[in-house]
């Protein structure tokens, strides 16, 4: 039989300033689309992450709705699970599309009752932990008291061992050591590097299908992680994206092959001198700009903006090798200030002071205090 794994939609993601719900939706109809008619797998997996947030925008929603009627027109079973950026919303209409052949994983039934898939004869068993908040994991099993998610898990599967049905496949959300990460996995409902599950706790299963990752990766021939279909951070630039597919036969993989999808839009970092890069050719890509100039340029978003439309982000190579946010106020003010105990007056002296190179003149202090004080008022009588 075979599978087809992804992982990590995002639906709805937001890219700094821009929203890639449009070239989401069109990744799928030409691209994702086009890849299962072609490829007919007997079941698709998403292992989570199906949304960027836990309650998604209409838009989102609407989306998905319609990514779910077209598996059901092109007829093929899908298991969906929740992941760290999902909640319980993203499986409304789980029972009545279950009826259809889709089914949205949102608690732990499928855990303690596998679904059992047929492969030439063979019966498998398909295991199924979706990411729960850690109040939710303690519903299911009427327990309390764990520390984290992580020991949740662990202790889950280890005292669960005993009841897996062999073959076994696990699907699930979840890090595993010796992983690869990116700048993408984002820690909602706790689930970080500090979380990782040692191989070691999956010894029961022959198969672990996984979401969270977001670059495609195998380990020991056994923890497979499709990554995200799309490129969501400058970080992954020029790695493939796509989904992979495996053929399973008597119980065991018996083709694993990785299917790159083209996306809808390119991601491209510049880094260069700003009198460089005004003179290239116009780029319609999203664009990460990396200026080497040690000076700050006056206007410089709106002058690249006319070379760059779709500028997304742009930094000075010298702030970013800045390590963190201390060093850069240790920098500012020779007190060694705390971030609680800076005063905004003082940053701002500081600041011009970092920025043109002189000690704020009385005139310049005069104008900046009179609108900062107008602020000050107006935020006491309306908030923020
Ligand atoms: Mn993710």
């Amino acid at each position: 039989m075979r599978i087809l794994l992804t992982s990590d939609w995002h639906i709805g993601k937001t890219l700094f300033s821009k929203n890639l719900l449009e070239e989401q939706a069109k990744f799928f109809e030409d691209t994702f689309f086009a890849c299962l008619k072609d490829v007919k797998p007997d079941l698709l997996i998403n292992a989570g992450d199906i949304f960027d947030r836990p309650i998604p925008d209409l838009d989102s929603l609407r989306l998905f709705e319609e990514l779910i009627k077209r598996l059901f027109e092109v007829k093929v079973k899908s298991l969906f699970i929740l992941g760290n950026h999902d909640s319980r919303r993203a499986s409304i209409h789980s029972d009545l599309l279950r009826m259809v052949g889709i089914a949205i994983a949102r608690d732990l039934t499928y855990f303690f009752n596998p679904l059992t898939l047929d492969s030439s004869g063979t019966k498998i068993y398909l295991y199924v932990l979706p990411y729960l908040s850690l109040r939710e994991y303690e519903e299911e099993v009427e327990g309390q008291g764990f520390e984290n998610t992580a020991d949740f898990i662990k202790s889950l599967l280890k005292n669960w061992i005993s009841h897996i049905k062999k073959p076994a496949i696990l699907v699930s959300h979840l890090a595993v050591s010796g992983t690869i990460w990116t700048d993408e996995e984002l820690p909602l409902k706790g689930l970080s590097r500090e979380y990782l599950l040692p191989l070691e706790c999956f010894s029961a299963f022959d198969l672990v299908l996984l979401g969270h990752l977001h670059s495609p990766q195998v380990h020991q021939k056994k923890f497979i992680y499709p990554g995200s279909p799309l490129p969501y951070s400058f970080d992954l630039l020029g790695k493939e994206r796509g989904v992979t597919l495996l053929e399973i036969k008597d119980g065991k993989v018996s083709h694993l092959e990785r299917i790159n999808l083209p996306s809808p839009y390119e991601l491209k970092v510049y880094v260069d001198y700003f009198e460089n890069l005004k003179r290239l050719p116009r780029d319609r890509a999203l664009v990460k700009v990396i200026l080497k100039d040690k000076q700050p340029i006056y206007e410089v978003e709106r002058e690249l903006r006319k070379v760059f439309p779709n500028l997304l982000t742009l930094v000075y190579e010298e702030d970013e090798r800045r390590e963190n946010f201390l060093d850069f106020l240790s920098y500012l003010d020779e007190d060694k200030a705390t971030p609680f105990e800076l005063e905004p007056l003082s940053v701002f002296k500081n600041f011009y002071k970092h920025i043109l190179g002189k000690e704020l003149e009385e005139e310049v202090w005069q104008v900046f205090n009179k609108y900062y004080q107008k602020f000050v008022g107006e935020v006491e009588r309306y908030g923020y």
